[in-house]
């Protein structure tokens, strides 16, 4: 029996990766459906290959001319068709590579169907990370992370939940190295230059702030159901340990291997089986010869506290966090405003936000709405500025 498998933004950068994984296990997986924004000529090639019996896309007027092109596939768009697809009654896992938060709904959606989730969006958790673990436990169904960090988490825990501390890497970005005055003309190129993986822009410049790992920070508190204060970041350049487990008895059981985003995106698409998949190439111990790890520098790095910070604050906290930071990240991509202003507008529009604790989905939407529009405004002042 094939594994039924519907792909929620198929093609990023997640996507066209798991479709890669996929085509090398065409045996083992069936795509029931595809859903993409705007890139149509990517989508179109995907369809050919695929055939996938229902697509999604971003705006009406693409279903229409696809639907012209495809007759025997159903069309839909925007949010109705991304819920639409991981409704499908014979998905057996849902891959939710979108970007933003456009996975929140879906995800639900899924959860709310019973489906399997293979989770690539950051957003659904550190939005609304309470409401979606609960749902998830309450229905049965199993969140398998794809990010590399949450992944090797995942493959360490097996199951177990003795645990002192979470240990989650990162490479340290691009500036790494830098001085705080050297970040500060950071120009946009520098920003997405980044020495391990290579991902979509938005995610490149929050590795750059490290904000991304206090994304993941938070993600791996929902997921894991860790403490904050458990939950340690450590800085290793070479990026061959992708994070670790330290148990109640000292021992710390850690994931390796190549940075290669197929290994976690194949690993949560055929779990609880590992099967020979794409070709990675392999760690080798002696070749790699030195792996070095580092104290995250929380001064240089801010946005790495402001992360714990709401964390720990709770409730919307997390979605102030992340739509400032969105905001800010997309306003630096567009040239308005400097690297090390993405860190004052977020910490401008945390400062003077009041949290709810224990928000609907309704709630976290309208909140997050909201923040934007503030965000918006510290952005524009930030123009003036120069
Ligand atoms: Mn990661």
């Amino acid at each position: 029996m094939k594994k039924k498998v519907s792909i929620l933004g198929s093609t990023g950068s997640i996507g066209t990766q798991a479709l890669e994984v996929i085509s090398k296990l065409q045996d083992d997986f069936e795509v029931v459906s595809l859903c993409a924004g705007n890139n149509i000529e990517l989508l179109r090639e995907q369809i050919k290959k695929f055939s996938p019996r229902f697509v999604s896309v971003g705006i009406e007027e693409n279903a229409e001319i696809l639907s012209k092109e495809f007759p025997l596939i159903k069309f839909n768009f925007g949010d109705e068709g991304l819920c639409e697809a991981s409704k499908i009654e014979d998905n057996d896992i849902v891959l939710v590579a979108l970007s933003g938060k456009a996975g929140l709904k879906p995800t639900l959606a899924a959860i709310e169907t019973g489906k399997d989730i293979a989770l690539a969006n950051k957003e659904t958790l550190v939005m609304a990370g309470d409401i979606v673990m609960k749902r998830a436990r309450e229905k049965g169904v199993k969140i398998l992370p794809v990010d590399s960090e949450h992944s090797a988490i995942f493959q360490c825990l097996d199951g177990r939940n003795d645990i002192k501390n979470l240990i989650i890497t990162s490479s340290g970005g691009p500036f790494r190295t830098w001085t705080k005055e050297q970040m500060r003309s950071a120009d946009l190129s520098q920003a997405l230059n980044h020495p391990r993986w290579n991902m979509g822009k938005k995610i490149t410049v929050d590795s750059a702030t490290l904000m991304n790992k206090g994304l993941e920070v938070i993600e791996a508190h929902h997921l894991f159901n860790v403490d904050y204060k458990d939950i340690k970041v450590v800085v290793h350049p070479q990026s061959y340990l992708h994070s670790a487990v330290e148990y109640f008895d000292g021992s710390i059981i850690g994931q390796m291997g190549i940075p290669s985003m197929h290994i976690p995106i194949q690993y949560a698409l055929t779990y609880p089986k590992r099967v020979e998949g794409i070709e990675t190439g392999s760690f080798d111990f002696v070749t790699a010869s030195k792996l070095e790890f580092f104290e995250p520098d929380f001064e240089k790095f801010p946005c790495l506290k402001l992360a714990f910070e709401a964390g720990k604050t709770g409730g919307t906290s997390t979605v102030c966090l992340n739509a400032s930071n969105e905001e800010a990240v997309y306003a630096f991509l567009r040239g308005e405003i400097g690297f090390c202003d993405i860190y004052e507008v977020v910490k401008t529009c945390m400062d003077s936000y009041s949290v709810i604790s224990e928000p609907a989905i309704e709630q976290i939407l309208s909140e997050d709405a909201k923040i934007r529009e503030f965000s918006k405004k510290v952005i524009s002042s930030l123009k003036v500025k120069g």
